[in-house]
């Protein structure tokens, strides 16, 4: 489709005259409410707890403790309707180039189609390729994990370095630890991407080059960070391995797109696993760029989590909105971003494993709906992508909990918990779950000033112990954290971010902003590295941070 085509497409399905229209509805509707407080709310309606949940897939949504009432949402459905989002949906399944400044398609959703589907790209049925792949990484994965892979000395490979940045590695490492309780724990995995050496020498530190191998994830194979960090792996490879190049084959594979640039860095495409131009970075980590990860789980548990997204995306395309998953979590993030001016949303797993998932989901939701333009390149008629934080449970109550509880400003929470620990300890679990149900329940419902009289508070200390209450927040709970399950969730994010970019009307899938700095940077090494005083012609405070940073250079 042509870039031409494909605008016309995305507005005609956002004709912004029925869209102002229920905005305006909303607006209204948002006035009337905002003061509702959600005791109030829970009173009025004994089985609201209930009735605002939704069940799929085996997650079970409460979103009744959030600050709406059944207008609400039918507003907020309406909203999605005229918005055209179900048209969104189904030209991003079917393979159209929705991603317009780049005129890509976006089909991360085919990467984990099975077999039997078929998914086009400029006529081409995709699926075909990438099983072919998939199947490829299995055999691989099962080459290294059961020792037949060997190194260049003949040693097999215990330690699996994941070289890549942004969606070539905050993905990877996310599964890595999540899963960690499915891995080979008789491997170590470990993860490089800073451009600062440091991550590399942590990285290797006490590793036998023998036994190592780096897998060099990066979709352009461009990347400066990537490039850099694999030269100085394949030097201290090299170095550790008597300096025979030969070596490199056996303990470099690569991940990419761009087979020439792999061999150029002189790693056999033989040992290369491909993914494709309509696999953005950041929605990666189902393709071949989850190869750590499957060598670290093993290909049934990374086939198992496959299947967690294929389902989510299917719930996605098929399920009208109001049973919707991703798109009620979609819908009440833009809620309190657009209507209640919230700036962020607090993602806090009660899970260790899940420790990197605030981190992964920030790039996942920032770089996506951190968007200033919509589609057709006129400015943005409202705040976009909220900022998106968290830390695990229960660590975060003895930290930042007592902004959300007490502070002045909103901050929309989203608990995700299981049911059943995988590392049952005696009572643990059950404290850790009635952390989470104690919080949300502090947060919508405070305590009173009467309250706290009750209780023979001193009147001077009372307002400081008052919880205003009203503070929303989502739960997400599931049986178990397994691989399907991260699956899930992983799409339920992927496609509340959708939902809330078709609504803005913005390109979820670009990030031009990400490219100045980087130019920026390739004009300033040079400088930072020349022997000659440079003539600097930046700012004022550009030109004194170099020339700073060159003094100190002196004096090592
Ligand atoms: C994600 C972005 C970005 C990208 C990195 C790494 O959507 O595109 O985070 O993943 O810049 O790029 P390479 O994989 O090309 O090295």
């Amino acid at each position: 489709m042509t870039k031409d085509i494909a605008v016309r497409t995305a507005t005609a399905a956002n004709n912004p005259a029925p869209r102002l229209q229920v905005w305006r509805e909303l607006e209204a509707h948002f006035e009337k409410i905002k003061d509702l407080h959600l005791r109030q709310l829970f009173a009025d309606d004994p089985k609201r707890g209930e009735r605002l949940s939704a069940e799929a897939l085996g997650l079970h949504l409460d979103y009744s403790k959030n600050r709406i009432t059944d207008e609400t949402l039918s507003l907020l459905t309406k909203l999605a309707h005229v918005s055209g989002l179900q048209e969104r949906i189904d030209a991003m399944f079917r393979g159209e180039k929705i991603n317009l400044t780049e005129k890509r398609a976006v089909l991360h959703t085919a990467l984990r189609a099975p077999r039997n589907f078929s998914v086009l790209v400029d006529g081409e049925d995709v699926v075909p390729k990438v099983h072919a792949v998939l199947d490829r990484m299995g055999a691989f994965a099962t080459r290294v994990r059961t020792g037949e892979w060997k190194g260049h000395t003949g040693k097999r490979i215990r330690n699996v370095i994941n070289v890549g940045i942004g969606g070539s590695d905050l993905g990877p490492v996310m599964a890595y630890e999540a899963l960690k309780h499915y891995s080979d724990r008789g491997m170590t995995f470990r993860f490089v991407s800073n451009i600062d050496s440091t991550d590399l020498a942590e990285a290797v530190r006490e590793l036998d080059p023998a036994e190592t191998m780096f897998v060099i994830s990066s979709k352009t194979f461009t990347t400066l960070e990537t490039m850099t960090n694999a030269r100085s792996a394949r030097a201290w490879l090299l170095a550790g391995l008597g300096g025979d190049e030969k070596s490199v084959a056996k303990h470099f594979v690569a991940v990419s797109t761009n087979a020439s640039e792999v061999s150029k860095f002189g790693i056999d495409t033989a040992n290369m696993f491909e993914f494709w131009d309509w696999v953005g970075g950041r929605y990666s980590m189902s393709s071949a760029i989850g190869l750590s990860t499957m060598v670290a789980i093993g290909p049934d548990n990374f086939q198992a989590m496959l299947s967690g997204l294929h389902q989510m995306d299917e719930h996605f395309r098929t399920t009208p909105f109001e049973h919707n998953l991703p798109v009620l979590m979609g819908l009440l993030a833009l809620w309190y971003n657009d209507f209640f001016g919230a700036q962020t949303v607090a993602v806090l797993p009660y899970e260790q494993y899940l420790k990197r998932f605030p981190a992964y989901l920030q790039q996942l939701t920032m770089e996506s709906n951190g968007k200033h333009v919509t589609v057709d390149g006129k400015r943005v008629a409202q705040p976009t992508g909220p900022i998106y934080w968290g830390e695990p449970g229960t660590n975060g109550q003895h930290s930042f909990y007592q902004l959300i509880h007490q502070g002045t400003r909103l901050v929309p929470c989203d608990f995700i918990a299981f049911c059943q620990p995988l590392n049952p300890i005696g009572r643990h679990h059950d404290m850790l779950f009635a952390n989470v149900c104690a919080q949300t329940e502090a947060l919508a419902f405070g305590k009173t000033l009467k309250e706290l009289k009750a209780e023979d508070t001193p009147e001077w200390l009372a307002p400081h112990r008052v919880f205003e209450g009203n503070r929303p927040s989502n739960t997400i709970l599931a049986e178990r954290l397994t691989p399907e399950t991260l699956g899930k969730l992983v799409a339920l994010y992927e496609q509340s971010v959708f939902t809330q970019g078709a609504i803005w009307n913005i390109d979820s899938f670009d990030q031009w902003g990400v490219e100045l700095g980087k130019v920026l940077a390739q004009a300033i090494i040079p400088e930072l590295e020349s022997k000659a005083d440079p003539k600097l012609s930046h700012d004022s405070s550009t030109n004194n941070l170099i020339s700073y940073y060159r003094k100190s250079k002196e004096t090592v």
